[in-house]
């Protein structure tokens, strides 16, 4: 099997591909209990499984939809979809069940073209993502795959949701290789990958690609940097010593639902510091609004400036030439010379955004996004380095600490308890902690040295989850869902038996 298809294994082969220090008999047992759920909803068996992982972001936040590469690793937590084609003549229907009852059966009619219905969401609507997408594909690569059928789906997740472990992405993903699978349609995994980052924007979030692409593309052992257009993965093997702890600041972040302040404006936000760039660099505004998309597409400008002035970072441009202060719609109209509601005409999720902002801060999320693209080398290449590992893992921890900083000051992307729960990460030895993900709530990662792994989790207990076991936020026995330590885990994978 070659590292660009998608794996098919056997049982025999399950612990290795499903995830590393995962005992055979637990993922036997969940892939019984997918089988028993699917024969209690729709009688009968599914024709095949599929995997795909959630994912820990280490650095490179909030960077990748402006073109930037991040680098995550797979996590072991992740969804399995169960499916099975039906025939011509039974109901064109999907139909969508889970293995947690708190999920109710959720129904779409097969239809392709259906949209999804943004206003009421249904955790079915991932699904639904998966399934447009697909369709979407085959139809612009000319691929045949017959009229739309009916699809019976039983799904089972162990990525916690709204913690920013990519628990969509993994859904979707696991969603789409299934379908792509039971058509019988191959593809490779770089197909894959940039498919289903395609796919999960259905649910309204300009996403970039990361989630989608490690889940897809990840290897045991290994985080990867990934570079987009194109998406391409490069294994990073992390330094013996360290380990990195995940935990959840138990703040859901809601993403799919807050997206018009939260994900959604810092896109947009992006976008309008690249133009007001693009603009004051001398680009005319007409061109700068048809061809400048992210922050990545000025940076070429923005360098030249800055070596103008003896600087070689992209930052010391934006330093010279946007405000500190908020800017309304209005500046910045002033300076593209076209009302905002026109830049962003043909995106309905943009359009919310500039509806629901007072202010852009265009200073501060564009130093975010340059700072936080050259620590993602940084990183990279300490790693790579020939410095003692010791000193390795300290310049990794201040990496990370710098990326929350400017994860919480710049881009404000945090949230009280997350302040709470890096801080006291900190404050028990870890070498670095940030968030991780989209942040507004979810997850911690702290990279803590091995010796102390198990006395920091027993501290994290004392000082951050006592406190709200004792106001029955979580209970004592679901600790271990909220942190664990974590190795990077494999990648998608497609089961038949
Ligand atoms: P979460 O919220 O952790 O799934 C999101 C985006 C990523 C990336 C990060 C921030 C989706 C599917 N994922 O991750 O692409 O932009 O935020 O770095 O929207
Ligand atoms: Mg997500």
């Amino acid at each position: 099997m070659s590292h660009e298809e998608l794996p098919v294994p056997s049982f025999s082969s399950l612990g290795p591909v499903y995830g590393e220090g995962s005992p055979m008999e637990e993922a036997q047992l969940r892939f019984k209990k997918l089988k028993d759920k699917f024969a209690e909803v729709f009688s009968g068996s599914p024709q095949l499984y599929a995997r795909s992982p959630g994912r820990v972001n280490l650095i490179g936040e909030h960077i990748d939809y402006e073109g930037y590469s991040v680098l995550p690793m797979a996590i072991r937590q992740d969804t399995i979809v169960a499916i099975r084609k039906a025939g011509a003549g039974e109901p064109k229907v999907l139909r969508i069940a889970n293995v947690n009852d708190k999920y109710a059966l959720c129904t779409y009619p097969a239809d392709p073209d259906q949209e999804v219905d943004l206003k009421n969401h249904r955790w079915g609507h991932y699904f639904l993502c998966g399934y447009k997408g697909f369709y979407e594909y085959v139809k612009s690569k000319k691929i045949d795959v017959g009229e739309p059928v009916g699809l019976d789906v039983i799904v089972d997740g162990t990525v916690p949701t709204g913690s920013g472990l990519s628990s969509s992405a993994a859904f979707v993903c696991s969603s789409t290789i299934a379908i792509i699978a039971a058509f019988n349609v191959n593809l490779s995994k770089k197909e894959v990958a940039e498919l289903t980052c395609d796919c999960e924007r259905h649910i309204g979030t300009q996403s970039g690609g990361m989630d989608q692409a490690i889940s897809v593309m990840a290897k045991p052992g290994f985080a990867e940097l990934i570079d987009f257009n194109p998406i391409h993965a490069s294994d990073v093997q992390l330094p013996k010593g360290g380990t990195f702890i995940i935990a959840h600041s138990l703040a859901e972040s809601q993403k799919a639902v807050t997206a018009a302040t939260n994900y959604n404006n810092r896109v947009v936000e992006c976008r309008l510091a690249a133009l007001v760039l693009a603009i004051k660099l001398g680009k005319n505004p007409k061109e700068a609004i048809s061809e400048v998309k992210t922050l990545a597409d000025v940076e070429q400008l923005c360098v030249k400036f800055a070596n103008n002035h003896g600087s070689s970072d992209p930052g010391f441009t934006v330093k010279e030439l946007l405000k500190k202060e908020p800017y309304t719609a209005e500046d910045i109209e002033k300076i593209t010379e076209e009302p905002l509601t026109c830049v962003f005409k043909n995106s309905v999720t943009s359009l919310d955004v500039l509806r629901a902002a007072k202010h852009f801060k265009l200073f501060q999320r564009a130093s975010h996004v340059y700072s936080e693209a050259r620590r993602v080398y940084a990183f990279r290449d300490t790693v790579l380095s020939n410095i003692s590992d010791e000193n390795k893992l300290q310049k990794l921890g201040e990496l990370m600490n710098d990326s929350h900083y400017s994860c919480s000051v710049l881009y404000e992307c945090s949230c009280p308890e997350l302040e709470e729960l890096v801080k006291v990460c900190r404050d028990n030895g870890a070498l670095g902690a940030r968030l991780t993900g989209a942040g507004w709530g979810g997850c911690a990662v702290a990279f803590v040295k091995e010796s102390i792994v198990p006395q920091f989790i027993l501290n994290l207990k004392e000082s951050f989850y006592q406190s709200r076991i004792e106001k029955g936020i979580i209970r004592n026995t679901e600790l271990g869902l909220y942190v664990f330590a974590s190795k990077p885990s494999s990648g998608a994978a497609i089961f038949t038996f």
